[in-house]
């Protein structure tokens, strides 16, 4: 295999593993190689032309991280604009969230067909691309028009809405028409696989050329092949393991076991986004308390909310929408010894997190629609085997294709979320053992290192120069 280049909208240094398990999962990748890692710099620059940025590269042991900058107009049209002010809330089924501004379109192309013209010079004959995410859906069609004839995929970690959401995006002609000029295009699961094939089948007449692997589909359009499939991300669940046991996590549990020692504790990670269902879940406790008064002065939901994206004004409603419900909530049922909730809108350290998932009764994952949901994943594996909490997780996220032994609740349903709460809080230990078991062994084979051999391997495999050389055309 030649040299790995992997294009994302944000990039992080491979070698420090505070980065996350994806970065690290790349990082992986590009060492193996050695590689090239190109994005958007996370600087906004004032006064710069649009369509323009400086282009700075440094050394990574053998990786080279390739940033460029945005101007504050491109910043505004196509990151805060288009890509998560149409894309985001519409591939999540939020129309009504949706803001079609007309000039977001031409921020996202311009700065699309910036990045293609800063890195096409990187490039070398033999190198296989990697891309990924919503903000970056065109790239390698402006990289085919700059004569790009390398192999290129494109991993997307949000779903794909049904055919006629899609549709009511004023270019979605033109966006999955660009899918074409990648050899693979990977999604998070089978139900974003079979809306892709819908789209292309309805509104493209697309011919279905057959599955090369199971949950997988070659499909012909707009005079090409692209080969489309699922495969659901994971976590790097040795090094969570050993996150799991170390110092800061044990310490993190203890503390929080001896402070809620009268308590159940169930526990809400998420960054602060509408996609989440936070909202929802508040509610879905309200009900709990209120159906199952057994749990006052016991059920204790600790929600940890990182910020995001706050100057979009979607995020500003939620966050004061969710001050509401939470202050509600405590105001009602609090006592003077017990408040049933406690909302910290911050992220905590990393290494914090599976100690504080280690320590809860019931994690609650319950976005309302959500690519995957790598909470869902670290949370199991967090989990002590002898004595494992409860995973509550929405149906509408990816990961509940494969965590079926998860307790499944629908989101918008908050006396059903409120039972299937009450049964996590009364599941017996044989039960909790056996339902662990499982989720943690399907967690461990697909991780996130067989997530980026599967989808490398099959990038290797799919499409052909032949085929290739149709693409400048798109
Ligand atoms: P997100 O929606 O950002 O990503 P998610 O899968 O929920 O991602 O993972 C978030 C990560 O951030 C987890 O590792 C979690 O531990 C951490 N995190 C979240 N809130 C935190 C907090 N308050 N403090 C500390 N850490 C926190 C997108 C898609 C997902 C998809 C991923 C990966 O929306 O559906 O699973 O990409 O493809």
């Amino acid at each position: 295999m030649g040299r790995l280049v992997v294009v994302s909208n944000r990039l992080a240094d491979p070698r420090k593993s505070a980065a996350g398990g994806l970065a690290v999962a790349l990082g992986d990748a590009l060492q193996r190689t050695g590689g090239l890692w190109f994005g958007w710099s996370g600087t906004v620059t004032e006064g710069g032309a649009s369509g323009e940025g400086a282009l700075r590269t440094r050394q990574a042991g053998n990786v080279t991280l390739a940033t460029v900058d945005l101007c504050r107009e491109d910043h505004e049209s196509y990151y805060l604009g288009y890509a998560n002010s149409v894309l985001w809330p519409v591939f999540h089924y939020r129309l009504d969230l949706a803001d079609f501004n007309a000039s977001y379109i031409a921020g996202y192309r311009r700065v699309n067909q910036m990045f293609a013209r800063k890195l096409m010079p990187l490039l070398r004959d033999d190198d296989i691309l990697w891309v990924h995410d919503y903000h970056l859906i065109p790239l390698a069609a402006e990289l085919r028009a700059l004569g790009c004839r390398q192999r290129m995929g494109f991993f997307l970690h949000i779903p794909v809405p049904p055919p006629l959401i899609m549709a009511a995006i004023p270019q979605h002609d033109w966006l999955m028409r660009s899918f074409f000029a990648y050899d693979l295009v990977g999604l998070q699961s089978e139900a974003d696989v079979s809306h892709f094939t819908r789209y292309l089948g309805n509104e493209a007449g697309a011919q279905e050329l057959g599955a090369p692997e199971p949950g997988g589909q070659r499909l012909r359009a707009f005079g090409a092949t692209v080969q489309v499939q699922a495969f659901p991300i994971g976590i790097d669940v040795d090094e969570f393991t050993r996150l799991t046991h170390a110092a800061e996590a044990v310490e993190t549990c203890e503390s929080m076991r001896s402070e809620y020692s009268r308590r159940r504790l169930l526990l809400g990670i998420d960054r602060l986004d509408y996609s989440k269902g936070i909202p929802q879940r508040v509610r879905a406790f309200r009900e709990l308390l209120q159906r199952y008064p057994e749990n006052e002065r016991s059920a204790t939901l600790v929600m940890i909310a990182s910020p995001s994206r706050d100057s979009v004004h979607a995020y500003a409603d939620l966050r004061q929408e969710l001050e509401g419900l939470c202050g509600a909530i405590n105001g009602d049922y609090g006592e003077l010894d017990w408040m049933p909730l406690r909302y910290i809108h911050r992220t905590v350290a990393r290494k914090r997190v599976p100690g504080l998932c280690r320590a809860a009764a019931v994690g609650l994952v319950t976005p309302l629609r959500d690519g995957m949901n790598l909470v869902a994943k670290e949370f199991v594996v967090a989990q002590d085997p002898e004595d494992p909490g409860v995973l509550v997780l929405s149906r509408f996220a990816g990961a509940a294709e494969q965590l079926k032994e998860a307790l499944l609740v629908n989101p918008y349903d908050t006396q059903g979320m409120a039972d299937s709460i009450q049964t996590a809080l009364q599941m017996p230990l044989a039960e909790r053992q056996r339902r662990h078991q499982k989720l943690l062994a399907r967690i461990r084979e697909q991780d996130v290192h067989w997530w980026r051999q599967a989808f490398l391997q099959a990038l290797e495999q799919a499409g052909d120069d032949a085929d290739r050389a149709h693409l400048a055309g798109i």
